[in-house]
């Protein structure tokens, strides 16, 4: 498999974690996101969306960190990613969503770019960041109140955990406020697990030197 990647994605970090979950073995493609490795004709050709994760598996390629991750789960269905009851499983998508719909989308890197075209400068720019996750997390955070740790929905890995632990560290790089206790428990119970610490932005191959 090949992962096309780039090492601060929080998008394709979710897709490393779920590869590892999985124990499956893959390959990087690293595409700068700074300097536009994403929007290359050859990257076009497999993500017309000019959007890092791409996972070539197969002798296809998919996109959509939610979808490849589906798939993954499908094709190999150990550890299970969803919980098997039906009502269970919509509430982990929604959280899911949440975060991959209303979130991450808000705050991404071509929408943070438009801003700065638009005149604002860098200080409204992480501003505007920090509020869309700030709010984003608050309703997450909401969201699994009355669930028992020690991750999203309990004793088991889900989608939640592999779309929420990514987006706090871009949390981190706005500035935002991440104390909700919650979160704050599910973030260490995940980084204590090799999945998650194993696939950190900053161990993957293509990584800004510390
Ligand atoms: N919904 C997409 C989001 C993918 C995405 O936004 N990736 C970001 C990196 S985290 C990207 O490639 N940004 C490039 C850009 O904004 O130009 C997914 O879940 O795969």
């Amino acid at each position: 498999m090949r992962l096309h990647t780039y090492w601060r994605s929080s998008a394709a970090w979710r897709v490393r974690i779920a590869l590892a979950l999985k124990g499956l073995a893959w390959e990087a493609a690293a595409h700068d996101l700074r300097t536009g490795g994403q929007s290359t004709p050859r990257y076009l050709a497999l993500n017309p969306q000019a959007l890092v994760p791409a996972l070539e598996v197969e002798g296809a390629v998919l996109t959509q960190s939610l979808a490849i991750i589906e798939y993954l789960d499908e094709r190999w269905p150990e550890p299970a990613l969803l919980p098997g009851d039906l009502m269970e499983r919509a509430r982990v998508r929604a959280f899911s969503l949440a975060v991959a719909c209303d979130i991450h989308p808000v705050q991404n890197l071509r929408v943070l770019r438009m801003l700065r075209k638009r005149g604002l400068d860098q200080a409204a720019i992480d501003a505007w960041a920090r509020e869309v996750i700030e709010s984003g997390l608050a309703a997450c955070s909401a969201l699994i109140a009355d669930r028992q740790g020690p991750f999203c929905f309990g004793e088991a890995v889900t989608l939640a955990d592999i779309t929420l632990i990514p987006q706090l560290a871009n949390a981190r790089r706005f500035g935002a406020r991440i104390d909700y206790p919650r979160i704050e428990a599910i973030e260490a119970a995940a980084l204590a697990h090799s999945a998650f610490a194993d696939t950190r932005p900053e161990l993957q191959a293509d990584a800004d030197p510390a």
